[in-house]
């Protein structure tokens, strides 16, 4: 059943659509997506990447929009890949982080999110969110994509991978940024009523 408030989602990643959808599917927000390769700057802070993507998202879709950047920060090896995630998984993928991370001694690292909306007008909003857990010794699991089967988050004995998007749902960056947007839309769609 189609939610009551519609928003857009920019992406190329189906899989981070799928698990957004679901999130707002519980604030009765229903989640459209665009397809679009958007053009991401470089910089070392997802919050400015995410913003530029939101910016040429609007000039595209001409809507309010949503779009989010992700990556994981690896402490030993001082937060590579980080906003180089997308590039890394294409090229060293998951086995090569297990290589870099022989002989470390640290394993910690961090999801972060930040999800940008710009509504109907370009102005942009940030909400972001955050998991730290450990990069585990080996591959372990088939749900979702990226570095997923190679994270697990604190508190938990399974990586992402061995997760459905339900349950990954209930405690991703990703989920936490979504949820934090989804509060302040509901809140803004309430003060126009
Ligand atoms: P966009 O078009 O939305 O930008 P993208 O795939 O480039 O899609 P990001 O820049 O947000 O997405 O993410 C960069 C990469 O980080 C992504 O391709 C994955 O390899 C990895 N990644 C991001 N979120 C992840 C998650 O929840 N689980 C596992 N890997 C993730």
């Amino acid at each position: 059943m189609p939610g009551r408030f519609r928003i857009y989602f920019v992406s190329s990643n189906e899989h981070k659509f799928r698990e957004i959808k679901l999130v707002l599917m519980e604030y009765n927000i229903s989640a459209i997506r665009r397809k679009a390769d958007l053009k991401e700057i470089q910089s070392l802070d997802l919050e400015d990447i995410a913003r530029e993507k939101a910016f040429s998202a609007h000039e595209i879709v001409k809507k309010s929009i949503i779009v989010e950047d992700a990556g994981l920060f690896i402490d030993a090896l001082g937060g590579f890949p980080g906003p180089y995630s997308s590039f890394v998984q294409q090229t060293i993928g998951c086995e090569g982080i297990l290589t870099l991370l022989r002989n470390k001694l640290s394993r910690k690292a961090t999801f972060k999110s930040a999800l940008v909306c710009a509504d109907r007008n370009g102005k942009l909003l940030t909400f972001l969110g955050g998991v730290t857990g450990t990069i585990s010794q080996d591959l372990c699991g088939d749900h979702g994509f990226g570095f997923d089967p190679i994270f697990i988050p604190d508190g938990h004995r399974d990586t992402y991978a061995l997760m459905l998007d339900a349950e990954k749902n209930l405690i991703s960056h990703r989920a936490i940024a979504t949820r934090k947007f989804a509060d302040w839309f509901l809140k803004r769609q309430r003060t126009k009523e």
